[in-house]
């Protein structure tokens, strides 16, 4: 059975009512941060390529208010994260103030610090049905949710651009998380629209939507419920791996390179690792324009193929699937009427994403139910919207 996605509006009912218990009033506002899946181009972001994500209906909620002071005190309800689930935040000097600071509130002190225009002192819950750790982008969502919080405080106008406000949540990710993301997550959480897949182009920053809506087709998420901690080394590296291949071959990033290159960098006696990287990334960023086309002309077979290459290429020249990720695309791919699967985000662990005919979708859930060894989670997703206020 997949999960029964809260709505919107029912989390922001929950958050209220914590909110009254916590601060005895009710909360000015409200707002919501969407997780993502990426339909396809992983590990392409930071090599200025492109990618495909859509917005999910699993979001972060934020209810609060503005108060007088200098204190913001935060309230968590995720029992995933690190104690204290409560802090408070001096917001002019952009410290945390308590004695044991927990990893969750560094991603909003990065917010606040990074934001484009003043943070008054305020009051808030935060309440979330993204999984964490699941690579469906739980920090995006928190950062994304916690900067239109902020500019909800902060009431109209507001004339920053949302390609800047994405850009300052990543930076509050690399500079208070150091997790070196790329910009995929915290553009489509700011920017993913209803309906719709969403190209980035990494290299300038610009995006095209792509309308992805057919009552034939089901995204079908898995978390394998294998965590992964993308800020250990494995992440870093493959960056670096990727730095170095660029470098070697004279470019500013691997958008410039080309299947030629490849060959070129084998020629030069590369490290087999940084050749291996290179080749996903290449083909990588072809896959992924090559199947917004295919979106484009809603050929979905051309799509689940592409998808299949994209994971086989993360599996065994980028390096960062897993067993458990491989078996639940073995899985999925099993049963007729699956048109594609694979691993999605960053790796080592977290979920898949499955292209499936309406028809098959409990046949592919039952699959995987009866032979993955671990307890997996599924979400039947359709695009949704990105960040919004909901009330001011
Ligand atoms: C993580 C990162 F945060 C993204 O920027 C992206 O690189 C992704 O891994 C891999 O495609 O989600």
């Amino acid at each position: 059975m997949a999960v029964n996605i809260p709505s919107v509006e029912k989390l922001v009912e929950q958050a209220q009512d914590i909110y009254k218990n916590e601060f005895n009033n009710k909360a000015e506002v409200a707002v919501f941060g969407p997780g993502r899946v990426n339909l396809i181009g992983e590990h392409t972001d930071y090599n200025e390529g492109f990618v495909l994500p859509m917005a999910l209906p699993l979001v972060t909620v934020v209810v609060g208010s503005k108060i007088p002071g200098s204190t913001a005190t935060i309230v968590t309800t995720n029992q995933d994260v690190d104690y204290p689930h409560i802090v408070q935040i001096d917001v002019v000097k952009k410290r945390i103030t308590n004695e044991k600071q927990p990893k969750w509130a560094q991603y909003v002190l990065g917010v606040i610090a990074n934001y484009i225009g003043s943070t008054p002192a305020f009051h808030a819950v935060i309440i979330s049905s993204v999984p964490t750790g699941g690579g469906l982008s739980s920090s995006a969502a928190l950062e994304v949710s916690m900067y239109t919080f902020l500019d909800a405080l902060n009431g109209p106008p507001n004339t920053v651009m949302p390609t800047d406000k994405a850009l300052a949540c990543q930076k509050a990710e690399h500079d208070y998380a150091g997790m070196p993301c790329g910009i995929m997550d915290q553009f489509i959480s700011m920017m993913g629209k209803k309906d719709n897949a969403l190209l980035i182009d990494c290299r300038t920053c610009t995006s095209t939507l792509i309308p992805f809506k057919s009552p034939d087709i089901v995204i079908l998420i898995t978390n394998s419920n294998v965590k992964h901690e993308l800020t250990g080394s494995e992440y870093p590296t493959r960056r670096k791996q990727c730095q170095t291949a660029a470098s070697l071959l004279n470019k500013i990033s691997l958008r410039d390179a080309t299947y030629n290159d490849i060959e070129y960098l084998t020629s030069l006696n590369a490290d087999e690792d940084v050749v291996k990287r290179a080749r996903h990334v290449v083909g990588e960023i072809d896959r992924t324009a090559r199947a917004a086309e295919a979106l484009k002309n809603k050929d979905f077979k051309k799509f689940g193929k592409l998808m299949v290459e994209s994971h086989i290429s993360l599996k065994n020249d980028f390096e960062v699937s897993c067993p458990e990720i491989d078996c639940l695309v073995e899985l999925a791919l099993q049963v007729p009427g699956v048109l594609g699967s694979r691993l999605t985000g960053g790796g080592f662990g977290g979920c898949t994403v499955t292209l499936v005919e309406s028809h098959a979708v409990d046949k592919v859930i039952k699959n995987i139910v009866n032979n993955y060894s671990r307890q997996p989670t599924f979400y039947i997703c359709t695009p949704s919207d990105g960040s919004k206020i909901l009330q001011m």
